[in-house]
């Protein structure tokens, strides 16, 4: 039985394969995409997000938008990384499906609540603005979910900010709320997990040579990733991080973790939007939570080389 997911998400380049690969495994029955303003605007975002199912053919899978800014904070994007568009470099073809009426937030309710408990997994891999409206709207879906796994945060270096992950960075207080509710699993596919998931030259030709009607698409993709990555964060190839989280359903072994608790920065002078992991030895063991630490680097790229194969 494939696993069912919901992917909340702000395509951006990462997103976009996050996407493919969620479409392609057939261990990942994709219920839906919810979107949430953070690489770019919301407009742009759920945009992508539907560009993209059109452009894998994947037009029965719905798309619901979110939230246009965080909590509380102001907005703010990533076209440094991602281009005006978001989703620079490659030309996506006219979406045909429109938009799925239902704010974003009502949609990942109703979903959960209207299926068996302990069969959804939640991944969110922008900023965390549609769980934390979702969690205190609606509290019964913290344990019915069977397991989050997101994209964010860092217990070590950071990209927005020293010790800083853009998502959790974007909305603290939204993942404030996330980090500390009581899920049956969550498990944080952090930075340090995701610089290892660089998309090499390499990389890109054997997945790109796994389907000829994509390799334009995934081509463009990956070289403007690759040179924005390049010039503004000094990275010889681009990390590859949302995926990563979808491949963390799909196969768990790829992905070394460890059980520790995670807090995140709300008041911090240098630090806020910080997550903070305690991984002392002394730490509580009670908790349901996780880090990423070790990615096997080509089962990943294999895994999404399969999924692209896949999409035909
Ligand atoms: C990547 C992102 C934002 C900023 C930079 N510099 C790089 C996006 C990616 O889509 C991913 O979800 C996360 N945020 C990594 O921080
Ligand atoms: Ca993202």
């Amino acid at each position: 039985m494939a696993e069912k997911i919901i992917l909340d998400c702000d395509p951006g380049h990462d997103d976009a394969v996050a996407i493919l690969l969620a479409l392609g495994d057939p261990r990942i029955d994709l219920l839906g995409v919810t979107t949430i303003g953070g690489n770019a605007p919301l407009d742009k975002v759920t945009y992508n997000a539907r560009a993209m199912l059109e452009l894998a053919k994947a037009t029965d899978v719905p798309v619901h938008a979110g939230c246009a800014r965080p909590l509380v904070r102001k907005p703010k994007d990533a076209a440094y990384i991602h281009g005006e568009t978001g989703l620079n470099g490659l030309e996506l073809p006219e979406p045909t499906r429109p938009l799925d009426e239902g704010h974003a937030v009502n949609w990942i309710i109703d979903t959960i609540m209207g299926n068996k408990p302990n069969t959804i997994t939640l991944v969110p891999t922008g900023p965390l603005t549609n769980i934390a409206m979702a969690v205190r709207l609606e509290p019964r879906i913290v344990g019915r979910v069977k397991q989050i796994v997101l994209m964010g945060g860092a217990y070590a270096t950071g990209n927005s900010g020293p010790c800083t992950e853009f998502n959790v960075q974007c909305d603290p207080e939204a993942a404030h709320i996330v980090f500390n509710e009581k899920w049956r699993s969550l498990t944080m596919i952090g930075l340090d997990l995701t610089h290892q998931a660089l998309c090499t030259r390499e990389y890109q030709k054997m997945i790109a040579a796994a389907n000829p009607r994509l390799s334009g698409a995934l081509n463009g993709l990956m070289d403007f990733f690759r040179s924005t990555y390049q010039d503004q964060e000094a990275f010889p190839d681009p990390p590859t991080h949302d995926p990563c989280a979808v491949a963390y359903v799909i196969d768990p072994g790829l992905i070394e973790t460890r059980r520790c608790p995670i807090d995140v920065e709300l008041t911090g002078t240098l630090t806020t939007g910080m997550t903070v992991a305690d991984l002392r030895a002394q730490a509580p063991k009670d908790c349901t939570s996780q880090v990423a630490t070790k990615l096997d680097v080509d089962g990943f790229w294999n895994l999404v080389a399969a999924a692209v194969r896949n999409l035909g």
